[in-house]
């Protein structure tokens, strides 16, 4: 609504009517709402951060691949899968040149890369450093964010940061 229409709706209702208005709708605005329009994460883990309909844990301690999928999946997460550049983006907006795990390994197979969450490598984003993967010391199955996020190989037991990724959870008025 424009000023004009603003000051029409003043003059329509005024202050006291306006707010025994919301008072009438508290059941359907009240403070749980509003955590869920402000924290679609969920209001009391604020540590998640929304992009794009999933939640995003940037862990703050380092720990080996397997280590850190497990810490997600305590999350009822998993490492962040990366589908396209706008998530990349997100992603590299927060590691910040730091090394963060990425649910991305070829330890099943050297050289048949998979995600996580079974999206189709070959046919998927990509955003490798130029030369990487190189399996270095044909040991380096796990894949990690790096200088100016693109990825890297490197030894799964190598400890560094993660990324967790979650689906929001469906009671947010985000979801459909
Ligand atoms: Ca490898
Ligand atoms: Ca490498």
């Amino acid at each position: 609504m424009d000023e004009e229409e603003l000051q029409d709706d003043l003059r329509l209702f005024p202050v006291s009517s306006i707010s025994s208005k919301l008072h009438q709708e508290k059941p359907e605005w009240n403070f749980s709402s509003w955590d869920s329009f402000l924290f679609p994460c969920g209001a009391d883990s604020r540590e998640w951060e929304y992009f794009s309909g999933n939640c995003y844990y940037f862990s703050l301690a380092r720990l080996s691949w397997e280590r850190a999928r497990e810490q997600c999946r305590e999350r009822r997460a998993d490492l962040a899968a990366v589908g396209s550049f706008a998530e990349q983006q997100f992603l590299m907006s927060r590691a910040r040149n730091e090394r963060f795990w990425i649910g991305l390994t070829d330890r099943n197979s050297e050289g048949d890369w998979e995600w996580v969450d079974g999206t189709d490598y070959k046919s998927s984003f990509t955003f490798w450093q130029e030369g990487e993967p190189n399996d270095s010391g044909n040991n380096e199955d796990c894949a990690h964010l790096w200088i100016s996020g693109k990825w890297n190989d490197v030894r799964c037991t190598f400890e560094c940061f993660f990324v967790c990724e979650r689906p929001l959870p469906q009671k947010s008025p985000f979801s459909h």
